[in-house]
């Protein structure tokens, strides 16, 4: 049977020297979901990238008296590097100036062009540099940025613009009978009132005040503005309007387009006339997350809140961060980021709940039965409970992913493993093996831990993968997939369990 698939993206990040937690945040949620994804059995395709045009860019390279390119170059090797040490399992790393990208987007500007959607007329207008973004008067916010908060500047060019207009009535149409599109409900509702209904102009989507960016092939003066650019990313990696279109065909629509709160504006109204322009199918979802903030504010080098994302990893290891971003914020709030909770996460939930429990179920199983796996035969009632949640617990997690709710998947995850200690406590273990006719049901006990902690483990692949390596490693277990979850019985009776080790060290809190 052909597998189904599931195309999931970040957005195309600007390329910076300086990517912080925040910017962490999107990219592992979207890696947790296209592991789990690919283990249930999607072919999977994950995107992420850089967004490399626009005036921002030219100026910093000016500064830093460099070519645009040059630039880029450098520091997109810098988000490679970071997602490598956060373990990011992308499929396809795009960037907005790969020829093949740069050519299609010319295309379908061209395209637009000609079939009228897109007209030369004249901008006058307030632009927010750092953002990117055009604003009307009314939408400031004390005369500044309604985004960042800082001065925009008066503009006026010559300037092609997209009929955004002519797409308000099917883009509300399609989003009244389409409720999924815009997650959560609450962006949804921001978007319909605060922005479409009130009614949607012309955008303005060719500059001439700058030149790092594509230009228009028919009139080079103009660059194409950098959130056209940008959001085609979706589909030229793909190879739409490229040489060889065979992933578009496969892939497109997107199932999921993953973006923090200030830029749904531009995926749920944009992105979708674009799409509805070029007669393509519209992406499924677009979820719109959160930020993460310290202390209340904004994550900033110039704040003193700024720490290299790379620096926590080699302070607490990848998983522990990992795990940190997909379980402490319910995905859609915004969340706290702190040091010292961190540091909390990881001593109760991954060092004492997970690790400990691990370290002494295979050490009494070394200790009792020289590592060999019993039988799990001799059952008693006390077993059922546990026995039943980790039975029922792939469907509860596929559930709460189906909906996004990355954090109440690993909840789920770690309230088994809580179950898991209570029985301990409850069972006993030293206590039977005191007692000669027990041995079996000793045996049992150990195989239900054993089996508990495998399920659990076959589950966290997907969000944090190097653990899970090594629990397999320590349960000596081959039995990785979701089919082995299903009946209670993947670990192997007579199979030696591996050496135990210690997963996650406790760390002294600090003050
Ligand atoms: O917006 N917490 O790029 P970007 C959570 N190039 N998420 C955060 C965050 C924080 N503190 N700070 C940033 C762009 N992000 C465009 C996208 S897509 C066609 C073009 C998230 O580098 C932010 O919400 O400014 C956004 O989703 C992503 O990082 C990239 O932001």
């Amino acid at each position: 049977m052909e597998k189904k698939k599931y195309y999931i993206t970040t957005p195309i990040y600007y390329p910076s020297a300086n990517f912080h937690i925040g910017h962490c945040y999107t990219t592992i949620v979207a890696d947790a979901l296209a592991r789990y994804k690919r283990l249930d059995g999607y072919d999977v395709f994950f995107q992420t990238g850089t967004d490399e045009h626009g005036q921002k860019i030219e100026n910093k390279a000016k500064e830093a008296g460099v070519t645009p390119k040059e630039y880029v170059d450098k520091i997109v090797y810098n988000a490679k590097d970071l997602w490598k040490s956060l373990g990011i399992s992308y499929d396809y790393f795009i960037r907005t100036t790969d020829e093949n990208h740069e050519k299609a987007v010319q295309k379908i500007f061209n395209k637009l062009y000609e079939q009228g959607d897109i007209y030369m007329g004249e901008y006058k207008g307030l632009y927010c540099t750092p953002c990117e973004s055009f604003w009307t008067e009314s939408q400031l916010v004390d005369g500044k940025c309604p985004d960042c908060g800082r001065e925009v500047k008066e503009v006026s060019e010559e300037a092609y613009f997209f009929r955004l207009s002519k797409y308000q009535d099917r883009l509300v149409e399609y989003i009244d009978s389409h409720p999924e599109l815009i997650l959560p409900e609450t962006r949804k509702n921001e978007m319909i009132n605060n922005f479409i209904k009130p009614g949607l102009e012309d955008l303005c989507v060719s500059r001439t005040s700058f030149t790092w960016g594509i230009p228009v092939t028919f009139n080079p003066k103009h660059v194409i503005y950098v959130w056209i650019d940008a959001l085609t990313n979706y589909i030229t990696s793909l190879g739409y309007m490229g040489e060889d279109d065979t992933l578009f065909k496969k892939y497109w629509p997107a199932d999921l387009h993953l973006v923090g709160k200030e830029i749904v504006r531009f995926h749920t109204i944009i992105w979708p006339a674009m799409l509805m322009a070029l007669d393509l199918p519209l992406p499924k979802k677009v979820f719109g997350h959160g930020w993460l903030v310290i202390n209340g504010g904004k994550i900033s080098k110039s704040l003193g809140n700024y720490k290299d994302p790379r620096e926590y990893i080699k302070e607490y290891g990848v998983d522990a961060l990992r795990y940190y971003a997909l379980r402490e914020v319910p995905f859609g709030s915004d969340g706290v980021f702190s040091e010292e909770n961190l540091v909390t996460r990881i001593n109760t939930d991954l060092a004492n709940n997970l690790g400990n429990l691990v370290n002494r179920t295979i050490s009494m199983n070394n200790k009792y039965f020289d590592g060999i796996i019993q039988s799990g035969e001799f059952r008693e009632e006390i077993d059922k409970d546990l026995v039943d949640s980790v039975k029922s617990l792939k469907a509860e997690v596929e559930e709460k992913m189906e909906e996004l709710k990355v954090s109440d998947a690993v909840t789920l995850i770690m309230d088994v493993l809580k179950k898991c200690n209570k029985y301990i406590d409850d069972t006993a273990p030293w206590a039977i093996a005191k007692e000669e006719d027990k041995k079996e049901r000793l045996g049992t006990v150990l195989y239900n831990l054993l089996e508990s902690i495998r399920v659990c483990a076959v589950l966290l692949q997907a969000f944090i993968p190097t653990t899970a390596e090594k629990i397999f490693a320590q349960l000596n277990t081959k039995e990785t997939n979701f089919d082995s979850i299903e009946n209670f019985n993947g670990i192997k009776v007579g199979d030696k369990l591996g050496i135990p080790e210690i997963l996650f060290q406790r760390i002294e809190e600090k003050k």
